[in-house]
């Protein structure tokens, strides 16, 4: 089954959103695989945002990003990924639409409360940066028949 890493950056957690965006998830039907609040070293933070290192607003982001605990997750469905990246909205939340998270919660874009890969390849790569294997569990729940055309 797919996954996806999601994190409630520093602003969300601090706006006391971690509940709301954990229901979101539950209620679309995605399973949870692993859950940490934690403060973000430096050099984790770089490494996530590696791809962005040659951007003006890198140093501001990594700094933004370690001033307060985040909660790391993994999520899991069909299709995850992308589904994710919907329910989040643009990456400026000036742009992203009622009803995603960044499009109801969000002002700035330097204050938009949600991470998720972008695609399985950065995905598979930020949960093995984020998460030990002993932290993401597998399980089975009672809902797959209802969730899943099986
Ligand atoms: P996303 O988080 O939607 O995947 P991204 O990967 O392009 O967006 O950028 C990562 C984060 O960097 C983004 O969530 C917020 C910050 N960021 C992006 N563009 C920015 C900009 N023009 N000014 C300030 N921060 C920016
Ligand atoms: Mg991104």
């Amino acid at each position: 089954m797919e996954r996806t890493f999601i994190m409630v950056k520093p602003d969300g957690v601090q706006r006391n959103l971690v509940g709301e965006i954990i229901r979101r998830f539950e209620n679309k039907g995605f399973k949870l695989a692993g859950l940490k609040l934690m403060s973000v070293s430096q050099e984790l933070a770089e490494k996530h945002y590696d791809s962005l290192k040659d951007k003006a607003f890198f140093p501001g982001l990594v700094k933004f990003i370690c001033s307060s605990p985040v909660v790391a997750m993994v999520w899991e469905g069909d299709n995850v990924v992308v589904t994710s990246r919907q329910m989040i909205g643009a990456t400026n939340p000036h742009a992203a639409a009622p009803g995603t998270i960044r499009g109801d919660f969000g002002v700035a874009v330097g204050r938009n409360l949600i991470h998720g890969s972008d695609a399985i390849e950065t995905a598979q790569r930020e949960i093995a940066l984020w998460f030990s294997e002993a932290e993401l569990v597998t399980w089975e729940t009672t809902l797959n028949p209802w969730l899943y055309e099986l």
